[in-house]
């Protein structure tokens, strides 16, 4: 499986090392060195409860010392889904003390992804929540076992009387102690240690793997750039295992800096207000959809906000005008973040000016990341102008998971990772998104692949053909937009109710569901025979704004 994972070309490797963006150290490495430094200093708050560094270490050591003990070694692979908690921590560490290399599913994520993680990786482990419903009973782990039949331990965290909990394992701490100085095979710094999700474009979800020479650079880089040190209390409140609050510089690079995490269940006001106030919280990151209702929100009066430093906001676009509000109302200042969970990470500075930090999304953040802005040709555009973006550098990786086919089109010849995004250079150099070319739907940051969504339509037996679109949409910048051919002799009209609960049988998440359907007779095409999805983007954009003029 391992094999199958791109590398970096070894001159490229040879380069970095000597330039010192790669230093041969593990991800687990980064927790280590506070527990030989900082012991004492409080890693993580979770519902009130304080972690220091030694108690993170010790637990995650522990919980590595029971996976061996169960048979679990390095390079095999475990899918994770936890909420934001402290044992999402936990169990992060300790899979890269052993060597385990995971996928981190979001919360949201159904039957449907998690039974592509368990075919893509075939986990020995899995270790979720009790309280996810997917997991409430064996029912769906017997089903994901006919995907991986090496799956063989089910963690859960949380009370639950089918399976072993994770609880139980990290804080029933006299049955394991001895597991406290068990020698773990080391490993090597250019290995893969986990797989970051993508949004992705096709199908089916792709898997990025991640090494930890090239994350833990990423995180280090971020760490500079955001000034981050003991004194950063830093609210998670995207979910913890995006990579922007993972690693830009987020939670890694809380503990990397040795400061604070503070864990809020989700990004809404009602959630993070009082945390802030309480924790004295200094940065957060958000979404602009949160940004809207942090501004709006009402309770924003009742508490004290004002320990708040900067806010990052990241994963789409950021108006100019919500920024500058941002900055106003809650006096703060703002970091924009341009970053794709395939590497390359861009942050206005937080000494840009004014301009730069409302208008523009950022430059990269280490010297070393290349970019080209390109033509459909990969011809690079005059300056200035908008054109694809493409990129390569020390942590931006170099091929998906099991994916020659896609890879071959995700890359230029020389390596440059496309990302898929239409971007211009500002005067001064920074980045600017000006829109995208790829089909894929961004909800407020969250990424939904209109393909993906296309199949499980198309599986109805009704649908004839569909195309799958954003609309414009004033909260979430975009929302889902499903055109619909219905078959001739259909045996049931077709409605929204329908092909929902439809979707909603197969397991696809949540927020992958199209929010609006658009029952028509013929998909439009373009010259060459493919669906004109702009006309559709078009269509559906004229409507919505003739309906909110009327
Ligand atoms: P993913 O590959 O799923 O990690 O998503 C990364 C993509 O999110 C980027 O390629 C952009 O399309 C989008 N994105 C992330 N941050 C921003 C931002 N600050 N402004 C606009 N788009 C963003
Ligand atoms: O959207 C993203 O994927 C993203 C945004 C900001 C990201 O991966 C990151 C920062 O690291």
């Amino acid at each position: 499986m391992l094999n199958s994972c791109v590398e970096w070309p070894a001159e490229d490797v040879e380069r970095y090392r000597e330039l010192g963006y790669w230093i041969d150290e593990e991800l687990c490495q980064i927790l280590e060195r506070q527990m030989q430094s900082n012991p004492s200093a409080i890693a993580v708050i979770d519902n009130g409860n304080e972690k220091t560094y030694r108690c993170l270490d010790k637990e995650a050591t522990r919980l590595a010392g029971y996976l061996a003990k169960q048979g679990l070694s390095a390079g095999d692979t475990a899918i994770v889904q936890l909420p934001n908690c402290y044992e999402f921590y936990v169990v992060f560490f300790a899979l890269q003390k052993l060597a385990v290399l995971p996928v981190n599913a979001l919360m949201n994520h159904n039957q449907l992804e998690l039974t592509h993680y368990a075919q893509a990786l075939n986990p020995k482990l899995i270790i979720a929540d009790a309280k996810h419903p997917l997991f409430a009973d064996g029912t769906f782990t017997e089903q994901l076992k006919m995907n991986a039949p090496q799956l063989a331990h089910v963690l859960l965290r949380g009370q639950t009387n089918w399976t072993r909990s994770l609880t139980e394992k990290l804080y029933a701490s006299a049955s394991f102690e001895h597991f406290d100085s068990l020698p773990f095979r080391k490993h090597q710094a250019d290995n893969v240690a986990f797989f970051q999700l993508s949004g992705g474009s096709t199908g089916t979800p792709k898997l990025i793997p991640r090494t930890h020479n090239d994350y833990y650079y990423s995180v280090r880089q971020s760490v500079e750039v955001c000034q981050w040190d003991e004194q950063t209390r830093y609210l998670c409140a995207l979910p913890a295992a995006h990579n922007f609050p993972l690693s830009s510089p987020g939670a890694l690079g809380v503990f990397y800096a040795g400061g604070t995490v503070i864990c809020a269940p989700d990004p809404s006001p009602s959630s993070c207000f009082a945390l802030i106030q309480k924790h004295r919280v200094n940065w957060t990151a958000l979404v602009p959809p949160a940004v809207t209702l942090w501004l709006d929100s009402q309770e924003r009066e009742r508490y004290n906000l004002s320990t708040l430093a900067v806010i990052q906001v990241g994963g789409a676009k950021l108006s100019a005008t919500l920024a500058a509000r941002l900055e106003n109302e809650l006096q703060v200042t703002l970091q924009q973040v341009f970053g794709m969970a395939e590497g390359l990470v861009n942050y206005t500075r937080l000494d840009d000016d004014q301009w730069t930090r409302h208008n523009t999304q950022g430059r990269p953040m280490s010297e070393a990341d290349q970019i080209r802005i390109v033509d459909e040709n990969n011809q690079p555009v005059p300056d200035g102008e908008a054109g694809l973006l493409t990129t390569k550098g020390p942590y931006t990786f170099r091929g998906y998971l099991n994916a020659e086919l896609h890879n071959l089109a995700a890359f230029t010849a020389e390596g440059f990772y496309c990302s898929g995004d239409v971007v211009k250079l500002s005067p001064c150099g920074n980045i600017i998104v000006e829109g995208r070319d790829k089909d894929q739907i961004n909800k407020g940051g969250e990424k939904v692949a209109a393909e993906e969504v296309e199949n499980q339509l198309l599986a109805h037996p009704s649908v004839h053909d569909c195309a799958v679109v954003a609309m414009p949409d004033s909260l979430l910048g975009e929302r889902i937009c499903a055109f619909v051919v219905a078959r001739e002799h259909a045996e049931q009209p077709l409605t929204k109710v329908a092909l929902n609960r439809f979707i909603r049988g197969r397991g696809l998440a949540d927020y992958k569901y199209p929010d609006r359907f658009e029952f028509i007779a013929t998909l439009p095409k373009t010259k060459v025979g493919k669906v004109d999805k702009r006309a559709l983007r078009e269509h559906i954009a004229n409507l919505l704004a003739s309906v909110q003029n009327v």
